[in-house]
């Protein structure tokens, strides 16, 4: 049995579309960000990074969306690329990672929650969401899929934040420069197993609120002393 630590959040959505594809029995355990449950000495155990997903393999703990995707798609076997694109496999997982991620997640930081609105961070981090997205849509001319043919765990990490773009880019035309993005997150939108994921967060009442505890919880250093 696999504990799937999560949330509503881009990087657990991921994981939560790959275990509903795959069939394997897990339990759902949610993690609320905004009091602070990432931050407990028994989470951190799990994630040292204090933040969601993670999963317990039956003792094989497993953290950071794109780690857990590759490992568990290893376990069963399943979409994966052909054994030839591995390499390739790899350079999109970790683009997804280190690049889409979060530059999108500083994007909607700096305009939506950062304490002072710095014009120039705003500027950089919208640049660099928009430039990463069209590398993907790029790619998705090429092919139905990230890695050509066959739907991977590549398209899931994608997925897990490209519905959140007009938000995350305060833009509601935004995915118009995207067509082929468009295309790839409504046929995955279509699929049970992402029906299913996306409906994991209504099994459980997050807070809601983004009151100075959530602020404490997911952005501390608003309220660090600042450096010399
Ligand atoms: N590199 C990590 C990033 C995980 C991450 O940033 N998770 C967010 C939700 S998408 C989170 O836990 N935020 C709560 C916090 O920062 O305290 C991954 O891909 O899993």
């Amino acid at each position: 049995m696999i504990d799937f630590f999560f949330n509503a959040a881009p990087n657990p959505l991921k994981v939560g579309l790959f275990l509903e594809e795959s069939g394997l029995e897990y339990r759902a355990i949610p993690i609320d960000t905004k009091l602070g449950q990432q931050h407990t000495d028994g989470y951190r155990a799990i994630n040292p990074n204090s933040k969601v997903p993670a999963i317990d393999d039956d003792g094989t703990v497993v953290f950071d969306s794109n780690a857990i995707l590759l490992y568990l798609a290893e376990k069963i076997g399943k979409f994966l690329p052909p054994a030839d694109e591995r390499g390739a496999l790899l350079s999109w997982l970790m683009f997804v990672a280190s690049g889409v991620g979060p530059y999108s997640g500083q994007a909607v930081h700096f305009r939506n929650f950062a304490p002072e609105k710095i014009p120039y961070a705003i500027k950089r981090y919208d640049f660099e969401a928009r430039r990463h997205w069209q590398i993907v849509e790029d790619r998705l001319s090429h092919g139905p899929y990230m890695m050509g043919k066959a739907y991977t765990i590549v398209d899931m990490a994608v997925w897990g934040w490209a519905g959140r773009i007009p938000f995350m880019l305060s833009d509601e035309a935004a995915m118009d420069a995207y067509p082929n993005l468009t295309r790839l997150v409504a046929e995955l939108d279509a699929r049970p197993a992402a029906v299913r994921a996306l409906a994991l967060k209504d099994a459980h009442i997050f807070k809601a609120d983004f009151d100075e505890e959530a602020m404490r919880n997911l952005y501390p250093q608003i309220f660090a002393s600042d450096p010399d």
